[in-house]
């Protein structure tokens, strides 16, 4: 499948807060609907956080998961990707509890610790909805984003009992260390794959050399053994997207990531954004690999086998 690239939707994440978009899902019903028109418009997967439906603050809980993946099953054939990163602050068992209850076919594995730092957004919202989301945001001054080896060691052990793909989020060139002492330890299992995520404050910055610097040193350490996808923070988003179509790589947008369609534009949905990849990718003679197809492409074990 050479001239397929897999388009994942980062529906709604953790990093955003209802005040810098009215279109930033929220509730159970618009996270559904959201990824609904996201796999209408032609991704494969969709990568889901839950949020505490009053006032948007990211949380995730069995409760607040099972309000989301039966009825984004029944709304759509995407590949369902939950989020083990959560939401900020919350414990380790807290965010892989979604593995272990509903057994998805993907889900993120964080593949190292960082600063993950939001907080400089601070300077620009004056007011807010809710209390909450400046206290979040402020509190990522002083946040680490734990993922030590104990972590990575008892994450994978649920994934390889659930029989769950971990999709590793890469923050940063020494995450890929990391990786390969799993890999040698017996922890993970080839091939991986790879979700490079690019431009996050902590991690490592969203430009071309180290996105190349990424992939040469995960070829180094894996051979050609891994499948591999970007995100990029804010408005990097789509170079970086683009980019990855160039390299022959995957790709992942949504208002997880960025709240903007273009300049001065907000995204009015995540729909909006995967077909703009969509188009950019046709015009470079690639195609959006269907959900199947996705399924195909990263060895996942079947939506017969998920536990919701
Ligand atoms: N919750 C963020 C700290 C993931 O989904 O695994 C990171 C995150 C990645 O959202
Ligand atoms: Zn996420």
């Amino acid at each position: 499948m050479k001239d397929k690239f897999i388009v994942t939707a980062a529906i709604t994440g953790a990093i955003h807060t209802p005040t810098m978009s009215p279109h930033l899902p929220i509730t159970s019903d618009e996270i559904v609907e959201e990824a609904g028109r996201a796999s209408d418009a032609g991704a494969a997967v969709v990568h889901i956080h839950a949020r505490a439906p009053e006032e948007g603050k990211p949380f995730g809980t069995p409760e607040l998961f099972a309000e989301l993946l039966p009825r984004i099953k029944t709304r759509s054939s995407a590949v369902i990707c939950t989020t083990t990163g959560g939401a900020l602050g919350q414990t380790a068992e807290q965010r892989v509890a979604v593995v272990k209850r509903f057994s998805p076919e993907l889900a993120s594995l964080n593949a190292g610790s960082i600063n993950f730092a939001i907080f400089p957004v601070l300077d620009k919202i004056k007011e807010f909805k809710y209390d909450w989301e400046p206290e979040y945001l402020a509190m990522t001054e002083d946040f680490i984003f734990p993922n030590t080896f104990k972590t990575l060691k008892q994450f994978s052990g649920y994934f390889k009992e659930e029989g769950t793909k971990p999709e590793f989020e890469v923050y940063d060139v020494g995450m890929l260390n990391n990786l390969a002492f799993l890999v040698e330890k017996g922890h993970i299992q080839k091939p991986l794959y790879l979700q490079f995520v690019l431009g996050i404050l902590g991690g490592i910055p969203a430009t071309v050399g180290n996105l190349m610097f990424l992939l040469n040193t995960a070829k180094e350490m894996f051979g050609e053994d891994f499948v591999w996808s970007v995100c990029a923070a804010g408005r990097e988003q789509f170079r970086m997207c683009n980019l990855a179509l160039l390299m022959g790589g995957n790709t992942r947008v949504g208002l997880e990531d960025n709240l903007y369609l273009e300049k001065g534009v907000k995204a009015k949905s995540n729909g909006e954004q995967v077909e703009k990849i969509i188009r950019i990718g046709r015009e470079l003679g690639l195609e959006p690999a269907t959900p199947d197809e996705a399924r195909a492409i990263l060895n996942l074990k079947g939506l017969d086998k998920v536990k919701f």
